[in-house]
């Protein structure tokens, strides 16, 4: 009897390590994590973008739930030395592609385990810059008003080699900027000459006040170059007081990767600059400009009639002028946007700019 309750939990011991031992083997991933670090964010974008159209098994289950899922123990291997392509086939249909990155998009932000320092390689070579041009100093920007910066990368002088993908994130101070009003747009024209697919996130963080962007090439090839891979507008707040070399925004954590996912520092700068009480504007007394955020395609502005030889202009956050009409005191809007519009108001009397947001 001894004997036999020695030999059944020898067997019950071998049988309990088999199990812990598969339980290890198997991958878990969770949607949208790709680099598996615990948070998802927009650094796991640049490693979706080197192994876009790789082919992989299938996982049982094909989802994007914030849970974890089991991956194919047939993809072992396959991607950065030993990371399971699993996780870079977040929605686990069996191929990488930009439908992935609905996983990154629904499930930002979102923590699974202790969270862990991004993890990428650092190499030597030129060190290009980054920061907000036109901005450097000594400009001042004056309440209420809007203003469209590009984010230059390189500069002729120190051009960017081999760049394939960059994310960081930007700090907006609200005591001066508002953040409703910032508006990131991508620039591809030298960051994607062939036109290929980019693939690109840029999230709000009402939280922390911070824009999290990432741009990331898809074909595994990288370009070089300088200049803007990207406008940011911003309104700076009403009734500011004015103020001398206040900082208004600035990089944090800024990645730039090549094919290989190899990482070149870069040299970022702020946007300094000093704020200017707006000196009264008669138009600002005279008119009175409604809903500034839109629902559908109109809104009005009352007592243009006080106005000698008034203009009225609409425009997008890349300066392009867009069509509408004027009936009485209705504006109307030919091709609505989402996003972010700036209408000017000219006449003899003065200028004025309102930003307006549409949902
Ligand atoms: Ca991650
Ligand atoms: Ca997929």
């Amino acid at each position: 009897m001894k004997i036999s309750l020695k030999i059944f939990g020898f067997i019950f011991a071998i049988m309990l390590t088999s199990i812990i031992a598969n339980a290890q083997s198997d991958t878990i991933i969770w949607p949208g994590d790709i680099n598996n670090n615990g948070i998802v964010n927009q650094y796991d974008l640049l490693y979706l973008g080197t192994v876009i159209n790789m082919p992989c098994d299938p996982r049982d289950s094909i989802s994007t739930e914030w849970e974890g899922q089991t991956a194919s123990p047939n993809n072992q291997g396959l991607f950065f030395g030993d990371i399971n392509i699993g996780f870079a086939d977040c929605n686990g249909d069996g191929v990488v592609d930009s439908l992935d990155q609905e996983a990154i998009d629904t499930n930002f932000g979102l923590i699974h385990n202790n969270i862990a320092n991004e993890d990428f390689t650092i190499i030597n070579g030129n060190m290009p810059s980054m920061r907000f041009s036109g901005g450097v100093s000594n400009i001042a920007l004056s309440n209420n008003q809007a203003y469209t910066f590009n984010i230059d990368l390189g500069s002729a002088n120190n051009i960017v080699e081999d760049f394939y993908g960059i994310a960081f994130s930007i700090n907006v101070n609200t005591d001066y900027v508002d953040f409703n009003s910032v508006v990131f747009e991508l620039d591809q024209f030298w960051i994607n000459p062939n036109q290929s697919t980019i693939l690109s996130i840029v999230k709000k963080d009402f939280n922390t006040n911070q824009l999290h962007i990432s741009i990331v090439r898809t074909d595994y090839s990288s370009v070089i170059g300088f200049s803007s891979i990207g406008k940011l507008s911003i309104v700076i707040e009403g009734n500011v007081p004015s103020a001398t070399d206040v900082e208004i925004m600035n990089f944090e954590d800024v990645y730039m990767t090549n094919p290989y996912l190899e990482v070149r520092e870069v040299d970022v700068q702020g946007l300094t600059i000093d704020v200017q009480t707006s000196v009264e504007n008669p138009l600002q007394e005279k008119l009175d400009i409604y809903p500034t955020v839109l629902e559908d395609n109109q809104f009005n502005i009352s007592g243009l009639e006080q106005l000698n030889n008034y203009q009225v202009n609409l425009y997008n956050t890349l300066g392009q002028k867009l069509e509408i009409t004027i009936q009485n005191e209705q504006i109307e809007i030919k091709n609505p946007i989402h996003g972010i519009y700036f209408l000017e108001v000219i006449s003899d009397e003065g200028r004025l700019v309102q930003s307006l947001i549409s949902n």
